[in-house]
């Protein structure tokens, strides 16, 4: 069977008062993501190999396989805008007590969590990801990872969080200034409900 866009969990105009435009949204999602879709599908029905395997499935043994850095790339990106559309939420940035507690203990505070996060996402050079995520230690950390790859296909742990930083996620909101998406994606669109429910 192959795979699908998956729908917004939210209209293509629900977060531009949170500045996520709507023209990002129906271009990052309709264009984008779905490319990435139709060329998994292509890779898929070529190679016998992949058949019937799940997306996770793709991701984790196409990664690290030259021969297969084009179903690696395309199948870790759609992975990766899945999460992206469920982190994100038109009532974001607000931070559950059971999350807040988890972030308190392992970053310090709320503000040292959000400097890592933020570190992460603009020092990730050119396109990629930046991540939270809860380690195979237990403990909350942030991260990076460029282009589509990202922690499931690294195994570096469970993802609570992801930052899409391509340019194409904020440059008709933000132009070239990444650190103020990241800002803006961290107090007004990061969705901790379903972060705090990865937990
Ligand atoms: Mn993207």
């Amino acid at each position: 069977m192959a795979f699908e866009l998956p729908a917004l969990p939210y209209s293509t105009a629900a977060l531009a008062a949170n500045g996520m435009c709507q023209e990002t949204l129906e271009l990052h999602h309709g264009k984008h993501h779905n490319a990435y879709v139709t060329a998994l599908n292509g890779f898929v029905a070529g190679n016998a190999a992949l058949q019937g395997k799940s997306l996770e499935e793709i991701v984790k043994l196409s990664y690290s396989d030259t021969a297969l850095a084009g179903v690696f790339n395309n199948a870790g990106q759609h992975w990766n805008h899945i999460v992206f559309w469920e982190n994100m939420s038109p009532n974001g940035g607000g931070i559950p007590g059971t999350l807040e507690a988890k972030i308190n203990a392992d970053f310090g505070s709320v503000q040292a969590f959000k400097d890592a996060f933020k570190a992460a996402a603009t020092t990730q050079f050119g396109s990629g990801w930046a991540w939270l995520i809860l380690g195979s230690d237990g403990k909350l950390k942030c991260t990076k990872t460029p282009n589509g790859s990202n922690p499931l296909a690294t195994g570096e742990g469970k993802v609570l969080l992801g930052c899409d930083v391509w340019e194409h996620a904020y440059y008709l909101d933000f132009r070239n200034v990444r650190p103020n998406y990241v800002d803006n994606w961290l107090n007004k669109l990061a969705n901790y409900e379903y972060a705090a429910a990865q937990l």
